[in-house]
């Protein structure tokens, strides 16, 4: 029986306030607050390490749902604690916010949320049991529902040199909605505390339903540097290298990892004493406003932003960006409903000095890598402005009142885009015979005039001054750049029909590079089609049989028999606009008899390739692609 004095009192008053309200302490009593305590006791381990004495980290799901953490640290300090009177491993544990009181000077950075520590987890726990490895003994301490001293801090054996924490406990289920852990929740934050410190290693096991598994391993000994290559993966980098920044000022250590992808989202996380600020907050916002000005400069003096341009914006030079931003700060203020950004304004200032100190280095180090992002930046900006006219335009055109818009398009009657398509066709005579040839129920026609801007070498903003280009957005209905929106799209196929010949295949380069650089993901979710217009007409008798190209032709011719083989009338199908209504919807339209070509990315990229030789700002390349294609231009089949 324990005699209580007056201090061990107030201690049982302080934890049973935490029982009482417990939401107050860990958020909520879910399967979150549950997974919650685990990272309460991880975080001291983590303070620990970043002191400099703990390497390794283990975390144990139990047979019976308990948490067992282990670190190989000092081991908490097991004297008589000056002011309670009993051992600082129990004041550690039955003392609200002792975490923080008794920290003997130590620089803390860690810790989670709320920030309460030990005691709370022993709360809230049906039992815990601390074992301190220190001065080469074994001392061991017990506690029961909700931090009821069991067993006073004993020696219960020995243990040479080894020193560290192991802490274990139980989640009392009167508090709990849920006792059962989950291990990829816990993984997940296991991985990302690896990453966010380097050489650290943190151990994830699961005992539940085999003891002899061995878990799963985290250590990067690059850090942040890793955690973006892991969350570029399964992207596609613009350049190699990680760009990697770090400084130190007041106290306050800063670090930034950060790699741009191909594709047109930003993932950036930032994290102070690792915890996630998913608000931001002033370290983030320092980087981001270093991260503009820099590009900015360089894209001026490089020239390759002049005068007149308009600057990059913050959201231009973000796009495809990956970028981690850690800060260590001994007294964050994390501000917000859910606490989830950085207050401190002096960060601000010392984020801004680091990242641009780093970065303008590598910038001056890299010239091509530099070019390579501030091209990225400058398309988003195109894409950005581009986005911003298409908003305007689509909004102005209504087309459930006016099917009929800038008197170009003969939509089909269907609303349902599942079985709607709409055929982009070369010239207004092929527009016409395909107007007549249409099944009008489900077939749209989009006569064009003339060539279509070549987007690749127009700033998408002035491409939208087309009335071509702004057409052909209106009546897609998805939308372009950060509006787009893929479930918008009025037709399940978009059909280039343009005749089999170089300017045939001009136009189709010039809309697939469209399709590529302002819809993208109607390209990729395999919507766009090219008509495959015969080349040959052979007639024999009452029949009449269209074919593609030459080779065709002889392989139809060879399998006549002979006497009919000399009696075909072999027609050369001059092209689209020659044909007639009839002839039109026969060989390229009827949904039966018709061949189309499924456009891929591939065949976009190849066209986009195309142009950037023949109309890129680079000489050579060009030469050099007309040199090696002269002979076959017709041929040429993209
Ligand atoms: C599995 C949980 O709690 N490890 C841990 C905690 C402490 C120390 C080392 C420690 C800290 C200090 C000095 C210090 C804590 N000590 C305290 C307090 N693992 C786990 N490892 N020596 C050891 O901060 O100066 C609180 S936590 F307050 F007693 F110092």
């Amino acid at each position: 029986m324990n005699d209580y004095n007056e201090s061990d009192i107030q201690v049982l008053e302080g934890l049973d306030a935490v029982r009482k309200r417990p939401g107050m302490y860990i958020g909520t009593t879910d399967v979150k607050g549950l997974h919650h305590l685990v990272w309460e006791i991880v975080d001291n381990s983590i303070d620990e390490a970043l002191a400099g004495y703990c390497k390794n980290i283990e975390i144990v799901i139990n047979k019976d749902n308990s948490i067992t953490v282990k670190d190989d640290g000092r081991g908490i300090p097991v004297g008589k604690h000056a002011k309670t009177g009993i051992s600082t491993v129990e004041t550690v544990y039955t003392v609200l916010h002792a975490g923080g009181k008794f920290g003997g000077g130590g620089y803390k950075v860690s810790g989670g949320l709320h920030g309460v520590g030990a005691s709370v987890v022993n709360a809230l726990s049906s039992w815990v049991t601390v074992t301190v490895y220190k001065e080469g003994k074994i001392h061991e301490t017990k506690f029961q529902n909700g931090g009821k001293v069991l067993q006073p801090l004993t020696v219960i054996g020995e243990c040479g040199e080894r020193t560290g924490t192991t802490v274990t406990f139980k989640p009392d289920p009167e508090i709990f909605d849920t006792e059962i852990y989950d291990y990829e929740t816990l993984k997940i934050r296991v991985r990302e505390l690896a990453f966010l410190n380097k050489g650290l290693r943190l151990t994830l096991r699961d005992d539940r339903d085999n003891e002899d598994t061995t878990g799963d391993t985290f250590l990067y000994e690059g850090g942040i540097s890793e955690y973006v290559r892991f969350l570029n993966e399964n992207k596609t980098p613009i350049h190699d290298e990680i760009i990697h920044l770090e400084g130190e000022e007041d106290g306050i250590v800063f670090e930034v990892a950060m790699q741009y992808n191909s594709s047109y989202n930003d993932n950036i996380y930032s994290f102070v004493n690792n915890i996630n600020t998913h608000d931001g907050g002033t370290h983030e916002e320092g980087v981001r406003r270093a991260l503009t000005r820099l590009i900015n400069n360089y894209a001026k003096k490089s020239g390759m932003l002049k005068e007149k341009d308009e600057s990059l914006t913050g959201e231009d030079v973000k796009e495809g960006l990956t970028m981690i931003v850690s800060c260590k700060h001994p007294n964050p203020q994390f501000e917000g409903q859910t606490k989830g950004r950085l207050g401190n304004s002096e960060v601000r200032k010392i984020a801004d000095n680091v990242f641009s100190k780093g970065f303008d280095r590598f910038l001056m180090e890299n010239p091509n890598e530099a070019k390579i992002i501030v091209e990225k930046s400058m398309l988003a900006s195109r894409a950005r402005s581009a986005a911003k006219k298409a908003r305007e335009i689509t909004r102005k055109t209504d087309l459930s009142v006016n099917s009929n818009f800038f008197g170009k398009l003969s939509d089909c009657k269907s609303k349902d885009a599942n079985i709607s398509e709409i055929f982009i066709v070369e010239g207004d005579s092929a527009g016409g015979s395909a107007k007549k040839g249409r099944d009008s129920m489900t077939q749209a026609i989009l006569p064009l005039r003339g060539k279509i801007l070549n987007v690749e070498k127009t700033r998408l903003d002035r491409a939208l001054e087309n009335e071509e280009i702004r057409t052909i957005i209106t009546a897609f209905g998805t939308g372009i750049g950060q509006d787009f929106d893929l479930s918008k799209l009025r037709y399940n196929k978009i059909i280039i029909m343009t005749d089999a010949d170089v300017d045939g295949s001009h136009i189709r380069v010039l809309l697939l590079t469209l399709f590529y650089r302002f819809f993208r993901p109607i390209v990729e979710a395999g919507h766009v089609y090219a008509a495959q217009p015969p080349l040959f007409r052979i007639m024999h008798g009452k029949t009449r049989k269209y074919v593609l190209n030459e080779d065709e032709k002889e392989k139809y011719l060879a399998s006549l028999p002979e006497n009919i083989r000399a009696r075909a009338e072999i027609a050369r199908m001059k092209g689209l606009g020659e044909m007639d209504a009839e002839e039109l919807n026969e060989t390229t339209m009827d949904i039966e008899k018709r061949i189309l070509r499924k456009i891929t990315v591939n065949d976009c990229i190849q066209a986009d390739a195309v142009f950037n030789k023949l109309m890129g700002d680079e000489v050579e390349p060009r030469r050099k692609f007309i040199e090696e294609n002269a002979g076959y231009v017709q041929n040429l089949d993209i």
